[in-house]
């Protein structure tokens, strides 16, 4: 049960940490910033950009600090964990500057510390404040926290909550090996390493199979079973969920091997992580692709906004929440940001801002949630884009120019990775209703896809990193973006007043 699982001694641990957090924080403030979402969402390419604006004085009007002229310098520093993996910066920065590609996948955590010189605002303030701000930004896995739930549920739970879901519309043709292999398996035969295996492995495959399938749909959990980490092949990842089981397992069962199984993932993996990573935070920047799915249709949709509702339920649970114990920190501020916005005419930013409120807003209040502040923007960490007009006729559409990747096709043309190419982008809807409405009049048939004769309202075509541009003296100017400024005012900028 939820009660029994915050043993004396995580609390304790989790208090001592955050007094020696808060004892060395007198000396040299510094603040916890995580940044998570779905794989592929835009992380790293967010966090490299966060980075290299600050420390090369970027176009920033939207942070105040930055605008009036306060900071002296940023810098990196050694990070605090000595166990977590250096967020590699210089590489990624080196693709997205000087080879023009984005930056390769990253598939756990790792952590920056970025340290800022300023000047307060006011006398006052300047004569008590250290005039340093140190931030520790922590980059990790959206999937992994998805795991977090599994701590409030038992092995039953998880396995009737899996095959729930995996019977939904937009889930069951990719579930169907799964649950078939499932259907034909008695969990109270003797355990078998051979089964566990076939399981898991089906199960996982399905799992990715969601992740890759067009239509976007996010991650169940376990989240391990996507991004493995270190973990791969360990019998904390060999279980999966089972059909039909009993009150009891027998001991020696395939049932009991599971379940035990199970709880070896829960106290070995979710748990450790949770502790020593999430229940330290300050802040918090959830990365969402909101595009991606969009495009995929209001099924996607949902599906990302359960994801969402899941991740806000984990930092800053209501009141009687199982998670609430663990927390002796609080995050106070959390944002909701779509980046890649850059792929839409300056228009429809608005548009895209309205609609990830009203996905946060739903999620909000379905988390039962109290007490932080959340906001949401649409953004581009990196804008690789520059919008212009293009007569057609005797209309003039606004269109953004970019040079697609190699390989990306638009209307049978294959991009070469070198061509800047002029782009009508679409809109996005004015009513906010219908991207969310998975029971529209024609959506009976196969609910929640989009449909193979409707238009995706966007199109997606990915482009390379921008050229930098250069001054006189050939100095590189920092990263494009858009309102990025925003997300930092939000983020960082009440601790630099
Ligand atoms: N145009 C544009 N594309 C972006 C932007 N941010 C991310 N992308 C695209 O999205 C891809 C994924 O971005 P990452 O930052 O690597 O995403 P991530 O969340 O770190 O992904 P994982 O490490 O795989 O979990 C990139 O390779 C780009 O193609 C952006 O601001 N503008
Ligand atoms: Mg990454």
């Amino acid at each position: 049960m939820a009660s029994s699982l915050t043993t004396f001694t995580d609390e304790a641990k989790i208090a001592l940490d955050t007094l020696s957090g808060r004892a060395t924080g007198l000396f040299s403030p510094s603040l916890r910033l995580g940044v998570t979402g779905l794989s592929r969402a835009g992380k790293t390419v967010f966090i490299s950009a966060f980075v290299h604006n600050l420390i090369h004085g970027g176009r920033l009007p939207l942070f105040e600090a930055q605008k009036s002229g306060r900071i002296a310098r940023a810098f990196l520093e050694e990070q605090p964990d000595d166990a977590v993996p250096r967020f590699q910066y210089e590489d990624h920065i080196a693709a997205l500057v000087n080879d023009r590609l984005w930056p390769d996948s990253t598939r756990a955590i790792s952590e920056l510390r970025l340290t800022i010189e300023y000047e307060s605002a006011s006398g006052w303030s300047r004569m008590f404040s250290s005039g340093r701000l140190s931030i520790d930004i922590v980059d990790y896995p959206g999937e992994w926290l998805l795991d977090l739930p599994l701590l409030g549920k038992s092995y039953a739970d998880f396995s009737r909550e899996a095959f729930d879901m995996a019977v939904l519309p937009v889930r069951a043709d990719l579930s169907q090996e799964w649950r078939a292999l499932s259907a034909a398996i008695d969990p109270n035969a003797d355990a078998d390493e051979m089964t566990a295996r076939r399981l898991a492995e089906s199960f996982a495959a399905y799992l990715k199979a969601c992740k890759l399938d067009e239509r976007a749909l996010s991650t169940l959990p376990p989240g391990r079973f996507l991004m493995p980490g270190d973990l791969e092949g360990s019998p904390a990842l060999t279980f999966a969920p089972l059909p039909g089981l009993s009150e009891r397992a027998r001991p020696g069962s395939l049932q009991a091997m599971m379940e035990r199984r199970y709880e070896a993932y829960r106290t070995h993996v979710v748990k450790p992580f949770f502790r020593e990573h999430i229940t330290r935070l300050d802040r918090q920047i959830v990365v969402i692709d909101a595009l991606q799915a969009l495009n995929a249709g209001p099924g996607a949709m949902a599906d990302l906004e359960r994801a969402v509702t899941e991740i806000l339920a984990c930092f800053r649970p209501g009141r009687g929440n199982f998670l609430t114990d663990f927390f002796s920190r609080r995050i106070d501020r959390i944002l909701v940001a779509a980046t890649k916005a850059d792929h839409l005419h300056h228009e429809s930013h608005d548009r895209l801002q309205a609609i990830v409120r009203r996905l946060a807003d739903r999620a909000v209040a379905r988390a039962n949630f109290t007490g932080a502040d959340v906001d949401v923007v649409a953004l581009a960490a990196v804008r690789a884009t520059r919008e212009g007009t293009v007569k057609q006729g005797r209309e003039t559409l606004p269109v953004i120019i970019g040079t697609p990747l190699k390989g990306e096709k638009i209307n049978g043309d294959t991009f070469d990775g070198r061509t800047e190419t002029a782009i009508f982008p679409g809109d996005l809807p004015e009513k906010i209703d219908a991207v969310f409405d998975v029971s529209g009049p024609d959506r009976q048939q196969n609910p929640g896809h989009r449909q193979a004769n409707e238009d995706p309202a966007i199109r997606f075509v990915r482009f390379r990193p921008p050229k930098l541009e250069r001054t006189a003296e050939g100095v590189t100017l920092s990263l494009p973006h858009i309102r990025l400024d925003r997300a930092l005012q939000f983020l960082i900028g009440d601790q630099l007043a």
